[in-house]
C-alpha cells in the first residue's frame, strides 16, 4: 500500500477551510471512498502526488491535457505570455486568434465569444438561445451535464412530459420548471415533447457524447432527429462539446457525426489546462449578444492572454500533427486490452469508448442511456478504482466520469495499465 500520509494531512488541513476539502465535488473521492491524493507535479501521462507516489494518469484534468501535463509548448507560451503581463481587461492579439482558430476548426461556428469555464459557456448559450427566440423552455436529457448554471442542475420531472424540479439545492423551482428533462436516445420521448411543446422550447442541449454519466454514444440518426426537431420548431440546438471538442477531432464530435448545430459550447482543451470556455454558432444568433444586441454577457477573464496562449498552443499542436489517429490507436489498443482483461478475470465490465475517451461499467447489460449506467455495481467500480491507485493508475475517482488517453500514453505504457488491470479484476 502506498504511503499517503502527507496528502491526508493536507486533506485534513483543506477541511478546515474548503467545504469538503475541495474546490469540485467529484475530487473528494465521495463515490469511490478513501481520502483524495494531493498532486505535486505532472509530466506527460504520469502525475507524483505529493508523497512521491508516481501514477500513470488517465483523468488528464478532466480532458484538457490532451497532449499530455505540462507539454513543452504550452509551459514556453504561457511564460513567454506572461513576461507581457498576466490580465488586462483590454482587447489583446490572441483574443481574434483564437476566435480564428476556433471558427477554422468548427465550420458551424461563425462566431465565437469566450468566457471562463464550461458552465459559464453553457449558462450563456442558454441565454442567448432565450433571448434570441423569445422563448423560456429548454430541452435538456438526464445524465448529461452541461456545468452547474440553475437552469441545468434540474432532474426529471415526475411524468415524462412534466419540466423539471431543481436537481440541486438552492436552484428556484420557478428556474428548474423552464427544463423539460428526457431520456437519452429515446427517440418517442423527444418527438413527444416537441409535439406538446415545440413552439415554446428556446432550446435544446445535449453533449457531444453523454460523458457525464460515465460515457455511452448516440444511437445511429438520433442526434439527425434532434437536429430536425429543433429546426422544425424554431428552436436552437446547443451542442455542448466543453468535453468532445477538440478532442474526439479538430472540429469536435459535430465533425465526427455531420452535425451543424446552432450553437456550440467549448472549454478545457482551448485553454490548455487554464480556466477557459467558449460559445459560438450561428452569427444571426451570436450578434444578439452584448455589446451589439440585447443579450448581455460578459467577464473579467474572457479572452485571458495567458489561457489564450496556452489554447493556441494546443491547438497548434492538434493540428499540425496526427494526433488524432495516434489517439485512436492508442484507444483501440487500451479497449481490446481492458475487454481482454474483464473477460479473463471472469468479471463482466461494459467497455464504452469514442477516440481518446471511455468508460467501464460494471454490468454484464448493454449501457445506451442513464437508467443502464445507474445498473452499473458500484461497489465493484470503488474496488477496482482503489486497486488501480495502489498499482499506480489514476482513473476517474467515479463510475459516472469518463477516462481520457493522452498523446503522451505509451503504447508500453497501455500494455502495463491492461495486465495491472488484469491482475487487480481478477482480485475483485
Ligand atoms: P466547467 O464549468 O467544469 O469548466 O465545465 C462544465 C461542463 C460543461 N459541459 C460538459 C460536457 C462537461 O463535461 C463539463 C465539466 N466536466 C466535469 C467532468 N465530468 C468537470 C469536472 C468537475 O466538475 O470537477
Amino acid at each position: 500500500m502506498p504511503i499517503r500520509s502527507r496528502s491526508e494531512a493536507l486533506f485534513a488541513e483543506s477541511l478546515k477551510y474548503i467545504p469538503g476539502g475541495v474546490n469540485s465535488p467529484v475530487r473528494a473521492f465521495r463515490a469511490v471512498g478513501g481520502t483524495p491524493f494531493f498532486v505535486n507535479r505532472a509530466k506527460g501521462s504520469r502525475i507524483w502526488d505529493v508523497d512521491g507516489n508516481e501514477l500513470i494518469d488517465y483523468v488528464g484534468t478532466w480532458g484538457p491535457a490532451i497532449l499530455g501535463h505540462a507539454a513543452e509548448p504550452i509551459i514556453s507560451a504561457v511564460k513567454a505570455a506572461a513576461e507581457h503581463g498576466t490580465s488586462f481587461g483590454i482587447p489583446n492579439p490572441l483574443e481574434p486568434a483564437m476566435a480564428k482558430a476556433v471558427c477554422e476548426a468548427v465550420p458551424s461556428v461563425q462566431k465565437v465569444r469566450m468566457c471562463s469555464s464550461g458552465t459559464e459557456a453553457c449558462m450563456s448559450a442558454i441565454r442567448l438561445a432565450r433571448g434570441f427566440t423569445k422563448r423560456d423552455k429548454i430541452i435538456k436529457f438526464d445524465g448529461c451535464y452541461h456545468g452547474h448554471g440553475d437552469s441545468l442542475l434540474v432532474k426529471a420531472g415526475s411524468g415524462a412530459l412534466t419540466f423539471g424540479h431543481p436537481d440541486s439545492a438552492g436552484v428556484p423551482a420557478d428556474f428548474a420548471k423552464h427544463t423539460l428533462v428526457l431520456p437519452f436516445n429515446d427517440e418517442e420521448a423527444v418527438k413527444a415533447a416537441f409535439a406538446a411543446h415545440g413552439t415554446e422550447i428556446a432550446a435544446l442541449i445535449v453533449e457531444g457524447v453523454p460523458a457525464n454519466a460515465g460515457l455511452y454514444l448516440p444511437k445511429p440518426g438520433y442526434y439527425e432527429l434532434l437536429t430536425k426537431l429543433c429546426r422544425d420548431n424554431g428552436s436552437v440546438f446547443i451542442f455542448d462539446e466543453v468535453m468532445t471538442g477538440f478532442r474526439l477531432s479538430l472540429g469536435g464530435a459535430q465533425k465526427l457525426f455531420g452535425l451543424t448545430p446552432d450553437l456550440s459550447c467549448f472549454g478545457k482543451i482551448i485553454g490548455g489546462g487554464l480556466p477557459v470556455g467558449a460559445f459560438g454558432g450561428r452569427a444571426d444568433i451570436m450578434d444578439y449578444l452584448a455589446p451589439l444586441g440585447p443579450v448581455y454577457q460578459a467577464g473579467t477573464l474572457s479572452g485571458n492572454p495567458l489561457a489564450m496562449a496556452a489554447g493556441l498552443a494546443a491547438l497548434k499542436e492538434l493540428s499540425s500533427t496526427d494526433g488524432y489517429a495516434t489517439l485512436e490507436q492508442r484507444g483501440l489498443q487500451f479497449e481490446a486490452g481492458m475487454k481482454d482483461a474483464a473477460k479473463s478475470a471472469s468479471v463482466a465490465v461494459e467497455w464504452k469508448r469514442i477516440g481518446s475517451m471511455f468508460c467501464g461499467y460494471f454490468t454484464d447489460q448493454p449501457v445506451h442511456n442513464l437508467a443502464d449506467a445507474m445498473k452499473s455495481d458500484r461497489q465493484k467500480f470503488a474496488k477496482f478504482f482503489h486497486g488501480m491507485l495502489d498499482a499506480g493508475v489514476y482513473f476517474a475517482p467515479s463510475q459516472f466520469e469518463a477516462g481520457f488517453i493522452s498523446l503522451a500514453h505509451t503504447p508500453q505504457e497501455i500494455e502495463t495499465t491492461v495486465s495491472i488491470a488484469s491482475r487487480v479484476l481478477k482480485s475483485l
